[in-house]
């Protein structure tokens, strides 16, 4: 039976945006840089029956996709938050459709989606994990690891997060940094859940390297190609034994359809910034579990807030692979949160507190803002 999907309206009395500066606990090092400090939006929701919280996931520089903090910080202050103000009173159900006539910047979208949501599960006393249709208590925990100075650094790494009891690992790879480091973890660690993300970093021209994963039975190769190779990524998926599971592509439950349909994926990471907004990663995992595609919830480095909505998420029945949800100490010396998430036999728990089912920890958020707006209607 599908599930209805609706919670009341609220009325909306502002927004406050805030950038964030969190240091990670080690730098965090892919096909497309190296991060040391994470650089995020905080969204709060101002409401007349109280507040709500959401994340922009988006980073400092355009490099994972388009959209980036400062680019995301303008479009939602000009454009997309006053959209909503005007509005002045909508369901989250309502919030994309404001949102449509504005191209693109889905993580901006889904961050003010997320706190429009909150702010109205929180008054409704309803938890966000009922909400969205999840069907376990806990789900199981995967880390992604960044890649290190050299395979002997990386097999020390996941030796660490295998210790800490972490159910799958995810290396970073990128051209000459693939065969070495996916074999170098295989030897250390035998028949361990193991799958690589290479962030679009290889072309076509690259299939035969490709191919030589395949003697390493990965769980799946994530984003070999470029967000746009929707094509090149079928033609190289029938090169492959290694299932191709798409990241960056998936941009909207539409173009997760096409890439079905292309055959250029056989897995899909669900991200509900890349996506803009958890109804959609709803809609993605729907279409996705409609045609036995097993999807798995992707991360962005998220702050307790949207870590406690991936894990909601994740508890979907068609997330049938252990997602990047992992403990808040896997990226944070301190997190904004007063109950961040944390490893419990390999899983991290849904919350089932009231929307997203944490609370913000105001101390830890005032030390780690960099700058602040507030809108009001
Ligand atoms: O490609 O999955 C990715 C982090 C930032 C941008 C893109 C990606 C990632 C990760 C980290 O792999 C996932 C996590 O939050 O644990
Ligand atoms: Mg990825």
């Amino acid at each position: 039976m599908p599930i209805a999907r609706t919670a009341a309206p609220v009325t909306l009395d502002g927004f406050e945006l805030r950038v964030l500066h969190i240091p990670l606990v080690s730098p965090f090092t892919t096909s497309f840089g190296t991060e040391s400090v994470r650089e995020v939006i905080v969204v709060r929701a101002l409401a007349d029956g109280g507040e709500g919280w959401g994340e922009i996931v988006t980073q400092e520089a355009p490099l994972y996709s388009s959209e980036y903090t400062r680019g995301a910080w303008d479009v939602a202050t000009r454009w997309l938050i006053p959209a909503l103000l005007e509005r002045a009173t909508v369901t989250p159900e309502e919030v994309a459709d404001v949102l449509e006539p504005f191209v693109g910047h889905r993580m901006a979208k889904a961050g003010l989606e997320l706190a429009v949501l909150d702010a109205a599960l929180r008054a409704e006393v309803r938890p966000l994990g009922e909400y969205l249709g999840a069907v376990h208590d806990r789900v199981p925990s995967g880390v992604s690891v960044g890649i290190q100075r050299d395979p002997a650094g990386l097999v020390e790494t996941v030796r660490g997060y295998l210790d800490e009891g972490y159910v799958r690992i995810k290396i970073k790879i990128k051209p000459g940094r693939d065969i070495e480091d996916t074999a170098a973890v295989r030897d250390a660690f035998g028949a361990i859940p193991l799958q690589v993300d290479a962030n679009s970093a290889y072309t076509l021209a690259d299939a035969d390297t490709l191919a030589e994963l395949d003697r390493f039975d990965l769980l799946l190769i994530e984003q070999p190609l470029q967000e746009d190779d929707i094509v090149d990524h079928a033609t190289l998926a029938r090169r492959l034994k290694t299932p191709v599971c798409l990241d960056e592509s998936i941009v909207s439950a539409k173009a997760a359809a096409d890439a079905l349909a292309l055959g250029s994926a056989s897995v899909i990471n669900i991200k509900a910034g890349r996506v803009g907004g958890y109804l959609e990663a709803v809609r993605v995992h729907d279409l996705c579990r409609q045609a036995s595609v097993p999807v798995w919830c992707g991360g962005m480095l998220e702050t307790g807030i949207g870590r406690a909505a991936n894990a909601a998420l994740a508890a979907l029945p068609g997330f049938t692979l252990p997602g990047d949800v992992s403990a808040s100490s896997r990226f944070y010396l301190r997190d904004i949160v007063t109950e961040p998430a944390v490893l419990e036999q390999g899983h991290v728990r849904v919350p089932t507190a009231p929307g997203i089912g944490v609370d913000i920890d105001p101390v830890a958020l005032d030390e780690v803002t960099v700058e602040k707006v507030v809108l009001r209607r």
